[in-house]
């Protein structure tokens, strides 16, 4: 049996122990590994620098310092945050590299509490926190539990217009000679199974974000099985086809995906959520063009369902989530100069508005902002006649030194016209060098971890 003194420290300990779970969310390349890394890296740092002076809890010196601990969910990959520091302090420094799984990393933060009632117990207490990372295009697939496989095939043929149908062409070449109540052919399914992911890999790299089935790009651990071996097809409903027929394959390896992977994943990793971050690159779409800002705009807002709290039914089955407070952060802020900030927030806020209002709908607390997670630029100005600009000094993929006047965000969604009369350039830019002993550059993680922290490290 337990003394007293020993119940009376254990009750101490679980009052002065706190415990938060924060989603990363983002389509990719959005700069999810980014921030996780940075978050990471700037909170080990806070014992020893002062280079989170938004955060209220390290501005007022009362976090005593942070540490990583082993993760509790042991049947999620561990992320990468060793080798992507590896990445970002190697002699020409780079960027990590991109995963393509959920994973998770947790950190404890040992801090001086102000709420009255820690204060009593003790005098210093523990945050502990979980942060997930995943892959925003496996969110995407959250629509095919409600639909089934002819709705699906049909959900498919009716997004088909503009930049989508031209890269669809050899997908539905294809499919003009893919007899589908003819005997079940492995080798024959799998060749067009790669074609349409092939297609969907096009519509990515066109720089378009809704594709689905989610894993046909990302596919992680799945690579090469059957149940991504699957696609749309046009075909009558009424008509009876063999069990043993193409069309059946299809229609069973659809069902497959949708109880084995979606369901599954959601199972597994929407049971709780406290807080949720949504990276947004708002930048790409604007170098890539209209159908690009649009499609990301939708595929945002798909996302977004994902965590509905408590809306459709089919979620609250699956899972039960409690998130109060949802931070949406336009990334990649160093791309552009300072006074171009408030108009990228602006841009972002366009951006999310439905995405916004899906969750606004259910009264949680909800911020816009802009930052890096990762500085890879500075700011000063260039000489241009007599008048001087702001600009931007990096160095460019190809280990040159640029420096750069990006151009103006503009402050609202551009009409499809903008894009006739003038692009973006965003350039891409390498890491800047940076030294073991110091947290990385960056802009606004402050701000970034006092929305989605500051309360708890109260
Ligand atoms: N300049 C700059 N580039 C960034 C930043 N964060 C991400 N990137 C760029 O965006 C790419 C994708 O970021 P990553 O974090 O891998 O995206 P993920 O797919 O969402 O995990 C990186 O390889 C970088 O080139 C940042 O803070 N500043
Ligand atoms: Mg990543």
């Amino acid at each position: 049996m337990k003394s007293i003194k020993q119940e009376v420290n254990d009750f101490l300990h679980r009052s002065l122990d706190s415990h938060v779970r924060i989603a990363v969310t983002g389509l990719s390349r959005a700069g999810k590994t980014a921030f996780i890394t940075s978050l990471v890296n700037q909170l080990l740092h806070t014992s020893t620098h002062n280079q989170l002076p938004l955060l209220s809890a390290t501005r007022d010196k009362r976090v005593i310092g942070a540490k990583r601990e082993p993760q509790t969910n042991m049947m999620v990959p561990r992320f990468a945050y060793d080798e992507a520091m590896g990445q970002l302090h190697a002699e020409q420094p780079n960027w990590p590299e991109p995963t393509r799984d959920v994973s998770e990393i947790r950190l404890a933060i040992k801090y001086k509490p102000t709420r009255k009632t820690k204060k009593l117990l003790g005098s210093t207490a523990t945050l502990h926190f979980d942060i997930i990372d995943y892959p925003g295009e496996w969110l995407l697939d959250l629509p095919l539990l409600d639909m089934d496989f002819e709705q699906w095939c049909n959900s498919q043929f009716s997004a088909l217009s503009g930049q989508r149908l031209e890269l669809a062409k050899p997908w539905l070449e294809a499919l003009d000679s893919f007899d589908l109540s003819a005997e079940v052919n492995e080798v024959e399914l799998q060749a067009v199974a790669q074609i349409y992911t092939d297609y969907l890999h096009a519509c990515k790299a066109a720089g378009l974000h809704w594709v689905q089935p989610g894993r046909f790009v990302l596919p992680g651990e799945l690579e090469g099985a059957p149940v991504l071996q699957f696609f749309p097809v046009r075909f009558n409903a009424e008509e009876k086809t063999a069990r043993t027929s193409n069309l059946a394959m299809l229609k069973a390896r659809y069902q497959e995906y949708q109880n084995k992977v979606v369901k599954a994943f959601y199972k597994h990793h929407f049971a709780t959520f406290d807080r949720q971050i949504v990276l947004v690159d708002c930048l790409q779409p604007l170098n890539a063009g209209y159908e690009s800002f649009m499609d990301m705009r939708a595929a945002l807002e798909q996302l977004m369902h994902s965590f509905r709290y408590g809306r459709s039914s089919m979620l609250k089955r699956l899972f039960a989530p409690r998130i109060d407070k949802v931070l949406f952060a336009a990334t990649k802020a160093d791309h552009v100069t300072p006074e171009q900030h408030t108009n990228l927030v602006s841009l972002l806020q366009q951006m999310v508005h439905p995405a916004w209002q899906t969750a606004s709908f259910e009264n949680i607390e909800m911020s816009c902002i802009s930052m890096a997670s990762i500085q890879a630029t500075k700011t000063g100005f260039i000489a241009n006649g007599d008048q001087s600009i702001p600009a931007i000094q990096g160095t460019d993929v190809n280990d040159a030194p640029l420096t750069v006047y990006p151009g103006e965000v503009p402050r609202k969604l551009p009409s499809s016209d903008y894009w006739k009369h003038k692009g973006f350039e965003f350039t891409a830019f390498k890491p800047m060098p940076s030294h073991q002993d110091e947290p990385l550059p960056h802009i606004r993680m402050d701000k970034a971890l006092e929305y989605l922290l500051g309360d708890k490290l109260k």
